[in-house]
């Protein structure tokens, strides 16, 4: 089978405003043609504001694309998530950063991370999403030191997770949950593809000042966290890796980048 990629950027005043992509079946001719004036429309109608730039890549896959299901869906009903029996509350940056630092201390302690790097681990991911103004998401080795700056120019405001798309029944699923977004749908896209890559975990909040949910995902499930900051602050993405060399750093860069994926 072959398939067709179509990404779209959109941007004002160079400043990004949207993106999304598509993988198609190359055989729809009309296929394509419709899902390319969809992402238009979609650039066109963006609540981050109108584009002055928009830029539309259509382009045939050579690689073969991976099918995987989405990793688990916490549904964290009425915003309480559960810990070892241990409830927290979602109602405030504060107690919802509670959650999203246990979650990710005990995945850590699976690879046998002791408190006190596990905490700096955990300070120095939530510095990095707080700042902001990453093209990509950062890589933090689990041995403390930041991956992403240490070894490639190139990839120094981050990596982005790209070639990726989410079959129909994925998007049903999550589009009859009134409680989730179109983000929704993407971020668990995201998830699935980079927990397959073998990232121990990611931790996301919205570069959408307004949207103040967030998540953590490991192999165990995508944990949505409400009120993972606050209004009208910045966000970004973290990759938590375990044990890597310079080969597999950059074959891991590679693959996020570019390895074709279908999520359903
Ligand atoms: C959600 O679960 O609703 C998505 C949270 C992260 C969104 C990240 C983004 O799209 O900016």
């Amino acid at each position: 089978k072959v398939y067709y990629s179509l990404k779209m950027r959109a941007s004002n005043e160079k400043k990004h405003i949207s993106g999304a992509e598509r993988l198609l079946r190359a055989e729809k001719a009309e296929g394509i043609e419709k899902v390319a004036s969809e992402l238009i429309h979609r650039a066109l109608t963006h609540e981050n504001g109108i584009p002055d730039f928009i830029n539309l890549k259509v382009e045939k896959v050579c690689q073969k694309i991976k099918k995987i299901p989405h990793i688990p869906i916490v549904y964290n009903k009425d915003n309480i998530g559960t810990i070892n029996n241990k409830n927290y509350e979602m109602t405030c940056k504060d107690n919802s950063r509670r959650y999203a630092h246990d979650l990710l201390k005990n995945k850590f302690k699976e690879f046998d991370i002791n408190d006190v790097l596990s905490e700096f681990l955990i300070k120095l991911g939530f510095e990095i999403i707080d700042e902001g103004g990453m093209r990509g998401a950062a890589i933090i080795s689990l041995d403390g030191s930041r991956l992403d700056i240490a070894f490639n120019e190139e990839v120094e405001k981050g990596v982005r997770v790209k070639n990726i798309d989410t079959d129909d029944r994925l998007k049903d699923k999550i589009n009859k949950n009134e409680l989730y977004t179109d983000r929704t749908v993407d971020a668990i896209a995201i998830a699935s593809k980079v927990i397959d890559l073998g990232i121990v975990a990611e931790l996301c909040t919205s570069d959408n000042p307004s949207y103040t949910t967030g998540y953590v995902a490991t192999e165990d499930g995508y944990f949505r966290v409400k009120n993972l900051k606050d209004s009208g602050e910045t966000g970004g993405r973290v990759f938590y890796v375990y044990n890597l060399n310079e080969q597999l750093l950059k074959e891991l860069i590679d693959n996020l980048e570019n390895k074709p994926y279908l999520i359903y």
